[in-house]
Parts: structure tokens; sequence; C-alpha cells
């Protein structure tokens, strides 16, 4: 596309059966903001819009389990996650939501312009039904085995292991997720796109058309679909949460969630448009306006696929230029998992760390999952933190601030003669905001953000090779050269770190005292390759104010603990306990002879993780018992303990010791293991155990 007149920029609407954690944002908000803000700074013409996904089963089955009605679960998490992106930065020109009226028209209108042009196929068909639940079943309401990958936990319209979409007819042993029970099929009357009738057309858009462009993960999955072969899909349910099918002979069916939810990048944009006194028309018809919708690898087919589909149907829409979606991010080595809430929840986040939204902006950032599935850890967060922006970036800043505090009382020094690395440098700040964009325009914002921090990198070195503090006696005049150097790096940082880092560039033009109306100061993206003084001779920078502070080991620790708090508590809600063995004679039990014991010595041995070698006092001797315990228990710590052993077992040798003996345990939430001891220490060894 030549260079475009406007930008029209989407984000998934989050559902809003939860607040927005981590994974929604490296894989969907944090990228599509930083795009946005870096179009504001080249002074395009953009429209950033979101807004909360409302409908759709995940919402009545949060209401089923949480007691209330639909429209109280979302108002609930709609207004949570709205002001947890406020708080977070993400800068939305417009955050609607599509239980709002404006989207219920435009959604409603949509579908029927498409109905009365003949674009659909009305079929009565079988589909699911659960007689106890009196409804059908369809999407999250049933799971089965996904007929393409084997997954048994797969949902009515999509697997979200392999991403396939389906009908939920195509299931395999499907079970109603409202009682359990196995569906029965019941004739009902849908509406449905047929796909199958794009995909020659889709195949020349996207594999043919995008083939130099599209991230390779998104074509992939275009291509397989494609390949698979696309069929009709049903665009209307038998629901009785979601936007009323506007059609006669539809009375208790809604719009199915996916057909509705992508028209509220439309209804949020006019809604904008609105509000602002704007046309909406040129961002979603104009030729010219380029279209990005950023989202999540699982919502590839419907933003490639479907909504394509539905647009080329309605015919006046513009189609999107680009899906950069990103894959999935792992919390702890662990899927993040809303129902086991193993998940860092963006506005606990905020609680937590009230002033460090740009260091998760940037730990997500630099470890985003643009290619891969890649893994957050909180010990990864804090040395992004501690040895990237503080050590790096705020190092540099201060470093700089303080001298010119110091020599000129904050006055930026008159420089003299530009030696050669004084040129060498100035013209290398030139070249940052193309570096930078570079990687922006292809959508590759971790590599983006390590460019960034390439450019206080340089500032860094500048410094440790010119030494200012050293030569501020002898050669005063140079070091008001090296100073003024400096600052244009300053300044540049404060405009090219913006997108990334919004809440530390507004910190940063604080402290060098630019954006108060200084026009002289204020630099855009561009003028920092067209201007050769960005922060002139004799403007006043303010006293220096830390960018980042350090975040400390136990900070970590505590979320850390939280999280295992978190997990054990899951595992002990979800634990099943093992069903009771086979019923025995009391003669097999006679059999077993059991005694108290007591561990005297203990050792590794060698070679393995979990095995202990121990000497024990069962009180009719001291035997030698290897125990599986090294994983739970270190050898000083068992020393001394009291232990049930089962001693008639048949000796076995391991790892060419023999064992007489086992020494029972049992297991502990956390997956750990505990002895099973008797309570009073009267007990003797050798005491039997009956
Ligand atoms: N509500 C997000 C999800 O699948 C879905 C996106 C809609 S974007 C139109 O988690
Ligand atoms: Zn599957």
């Amino acid at each position: 596309m030549s260079t475009p007149k406007r930008y029209t920029l989407t984000a998934a609407l989050p559902y809003t059966n939860g607040p927005v954690h981590i994974g929604h944002l490296s894989g969907v908000y944090i990228p599509a903001d930083i795009y946005a803000r870096y179009l504001r700074q080249k002074g395009k013409d953009v429209l950033f819009v979101c807004g909360s996904d409302e409908h759709g089963v995940p919402i009545t089955l949060r209401a089923k389990k949480e007691g209330v009605t639909p429209q109280q679960v979302v108002d609930k998490y709609h207004a949570i996650i709205k002001k947890s992106f406020k708080d977070f930065g993400i800068s939305f020109d417009n955050y609607s939501r599509t239980s709002a009226k404006i989207h219920h028209e435009t959604a409603s209108e949509f579908f029927k312009e498409l109905y009365e042009n003949g674009k659909f196929i009305e079929e009565t068909s079988a589909q699911l039904y659960d007689a106890q639940a009196n409804q059908f079943l369809a999407d999250r309401f049933v799971i089965g085995t996904c007929p393409k990958c084997g997954y048994e936990e797969s949902y009515g319209d999509q697997c979200e292991k392999c991403g396939t979409i389906h009908n939920a007819t195509d299931l395999i042993n499907p079970k109603s997720a409202i009682t359990g029970n196995v569906p029965s099929l019941k004739e009902t009357k849908h509406w449905y796109l047929p796909l199958n009738e794009y995909e020659t057309w889709l195949r020349e858009w996207i594999v043919e058309g995008h083939k130099n462009d599209w991230k390779t993960n998104v074509l992939g999955q275009v291509k397989s679909w494609l390949d698979d072969g696309l069929r009709p899909r049903a665009v209307t349910r038998d629901l009785d949460w979601g936007i009323p099918v506007p059609v006669k002979g539809a009375e208790n069916k809604v719009l199915y969630v996916w057909f509705d939810a992508p028209i509220g990048y439309i209804s949020a944009t006019k809604e904008w448009a609105a509000q602002t006194g704007n046309d909406w028309q040129p961002y979603w018809k104009d030729k010219e306006t380029k279209l990005v919708h950023f989202i999540g690898k699982d919502n590839i087919v419907f933003h490639c696929i479907i909504f394509p589909a539905m647009l080329k149907a309605k015919g006046d829409f513009i189609l999107p230029e680009n899906v950069p979606a990103n894959e999935f991010l792992n919390l702890e080595g662990h899927k993040i998992s809303t129902s086991k809430n193993w998940a860092v929840w963006l506005h606990e986040y905020l609680e937590d760390f009230p002033e460090k939204q740009d260091v998760l902006r940037y730990a997500l950032t630099a470890n985003a999952p643009e290619t891969k599935d890649n893994d957050f850890t909180w010990k990864d967060f804090q040395a992004r933190n501690n040895n990237e922006l503080v050590a790096i970036f705020g190092n540099f800043i201060n470093r700089v601030v303080v001298l010119t505090n110091k020599y000129y009382d904050g006055n930026v020094p008159t420089p003299s003669e530009f030696s050669e690395i004084d040129q060498e440098t100035l013209a290398m700040i030139k070249k940052y905001p193309s570096i930078i964009s570079k990687s922006i325009e292809r959508y590759r914002f971790r590599e983006a953000s390590q460019k960034l921090l390439d450019l206080a990198r340089l500032g860094n070195k500048y410094l440790a090779d010119e030494e200012p503090w050293k030569q501020i006696k002898e050669n005063p005049e140079r070091v008001q050269t090296i100073m003024f150097v400096a600052l244009q790096i300053a300044a540049a940082l404060a405009t090219l770190c913006e997108p990334f880092l919004p809440f530390t560039a507004t910190k940063l033009n604080g402290i060098l005292n630019i954006d108060n109306g200084l026009s002289t100061a204020k630099n855009t993206w561009n003028e920092i390759s067209e201007k050769n003084i960005l922060l002139p001779s004799n403007h006043k920078i303010n006293k220096a104010t830390l960018l980042f502070a350090k975040i400390e080991d136990k900070e970590v620790q505590y979320q850390i603990d939280k999280l295992i708090a978190t997990k054990t508590a899951n595992d002990q809600a979800n634990k099943t306990v093992a069903p009771q063995k086979d019923t025995i004679a009391f003669e097999d039990f006679t059999k077993l002879d059991m005694r108290v014991g007591t561990i005297l010595e203990a050792q590794k041995v060698p070679k393995t993780k979990k095995l202990l070698q121990l000497k024990v006092d069962v009180g009719i001797d001291v035997r030698t018992i290897i125990s599986g315990i090294a994983e739970s228990f270190s050898e000083e710590q068992v020393v001394g303990q009291r232990v049930t052993v089962l001693v008639n077992l048949a000796p076995r040798t391991l790892r060419g010791v023999e064992s007489q003996g086992m020494i029972l345990m049992t297991d502990t939430p956390d997956g750990k293991l505990a002895f099973v001891e008797p309570d009073s220490n009267l007990v003797q060894n050798g005491e039997q155990i009956s």
C-alpha cells in the first residue's frame, strides 16, 4: 500500500468474563499500543479502537457460576478492564462495549443487509440439545473431542488446542457443559455464511497477496484452513444472551458472538465519530486507509477468514492490510488459565506496582511471544528492570542530568569544536528513528525495544569513553561539548521511548524540561533525524529524579509465593482423592509388620536425584533402607526423624545397595512428601503398628 492517508487499528475485544492478564497484554494490547503511539509520533491520522466483548457463552457460564445475570457480569468486568487499560497507558481513542445500543444497531443492520442480499443460507438441521437443561448446546456449552487433533476438551465452535473451527455436531463424544449429559439432537433453523464460496478469493487475497508481508504463523494457519476446505458456518445461535436476530422466524435466536464481535470495531468507530464530530466512514471504507487487527493466535481464523468474508459480502468495506497475531505467553512454565486463576491480572499488578506500568510494558515487549509461545517469569521481570531499565536507560539519564546540574546549574552548555567521535555520535542519533521504525513497521516490537536500549547504550559508552568528570578541571571547554552531545542523546530518548515507555517519556520530558510549551525543545520522531539540535544551549533542565527503581528479591518472591499459593489452592480444590483399593482379608493385613523407627544417618545415593541411603533403628536392629525422599528432604533434615517402617518387605538391591524395608510416606498439597510418624516421643523404636 502506498503511504496510507489514515490508520484504523483494532485490538481484540476482551471477553468480559474476567479481567485481562499479562497474556492478553503481551499478545495484543501492548504491541497495538506501541504501534498506535509510534504512528501518532510520526504525525499520522490514527484511530485506535477496542471494547468489551460482552456476548457469547463464556459470559453466561460465568453468570451461572456466580449466580448473577449476564449483564451484571459484563458491567463488573467491563469497568475493571476499561480502568486497568487506562491506568496501564493503553491509548485507545475509544474503548466501547458490545452491549452498547450503537453496537446492537450496527450489528443488526449488518446482518439484515447480508440477509436481504441473500448472502446467507437458511437451513433447518439437527443440532445438539440438552433436554435436562432445556437448551441447545453450542460453543462453550458443549465439550468433546476435536475431530482434527483429538483434544478431548474442545469447545463446540473452536478447539483451543489446534485452533480449528468446527460445528458442534462435528465433536466426537460431545458432553453438555451444563449437566454433563450426552446431548440429543433436535431440529432448529439457523443462518449460515457460506465460507466455501469465499475460499478462492481468500486464497488469492491472503496466500498470494500477503505472502510477503503477513507473519508466517498467521499465513500458516490460514493456509491450513483453506487446505482443509471451508464450510458454511452458522452465524446465529439458540441463546437468550446476545443480539437478537433481526429477521422474521428467528424468535429466541441471537447473532453468533463471533459474527457480532468484530463488527464491534465498526460500532466503536461510529461511537468515537459521534463523540468527536468526525466521519467514521473513511476509517472503514476509504481504500487509502490502512486497517490492522491486533489479536492473539486463537483469533486468526475469525479475523482472517470469517470477518473478511463478512466484509467482502457487505461489499463496501476495506480489508485488513495486516493481522500481526502473536503466539501465547505462559506463566512460570504453565499455561495461563483464567479458570485456574493462574495468571498475573493487570488490575492486581497495578495495585502491587502502582508506579511500574512501564516495567511490565517493557518486560512483556522484550519477551513477547511474537513468533513462538514464550514464558513470563518474575525473575525475568526483575532482571529486565534492574539490568536494563535501571542499569542502562536510567543510569545514562541520571549521569547526564546530575552532571549538567553540577557543572552548569542545569543549563545546556554551548559546545565548542566537535571531535570526530562527537560527530559520529551526533550522526548516529539521527539514524535511530529509522532504525527503530524499521522494526516497528514490521511489527517486530521485541527487536524495536532492544534498538531503543541500544541508543541508551550508545550514550553510556560515549560518556564512559569521554569521561567528562575527569576532564572538567583541565579542559572545561571539552566537557561543555561532551555534555551537549550527551544531552542530545537524552532528548532523542525522550521521544523515541514514548511508544514503549509512555510513563517514562513523560517523566523524562519533565526532567529535561521539555513539553512545557517550549516548542524549541519538543522533538517529533522525524525531527530527530532532521534537526541538528534537539536540546538547544541555555535551555534549562530540571533536577535529576530516578526514572526506574531497583526491584528487590523480596518483591518478586512475594509474587512467586502468591502464585504458588494459588496453584496449591487450585490443586487442593481440584484434587481427587484416590479411590479405595480392593478389599483384603484381615489375614492379609496381619502379614504386614510395621514398626516405629528413627533415622540415625543419611547420605545421597550418588548419580540419583531422588534417593537417600538411610541407617534406621527399627528396634529389632539398625538397618539400611533406600528411600526416594531426596527431592523433599536434605540428608541433614532427616537425621533423628521418627518414622513408620514396613520391616518385613523382601529386601531389594537399589544402585548396588541392599534396602531392607520401606519408610512409609504421604503427599503434601504442593507435591512434596511427608513422613507418617507417631505423635508421641514415648513410643519406642520397634513398637509394632497394628
Ligand atoms: N473476545 C477474545 C478471545 O477470544 C475475543 C476477541 C473478539 S475480537 C472481535 O479471547
Ligand atoms: Zn483440535
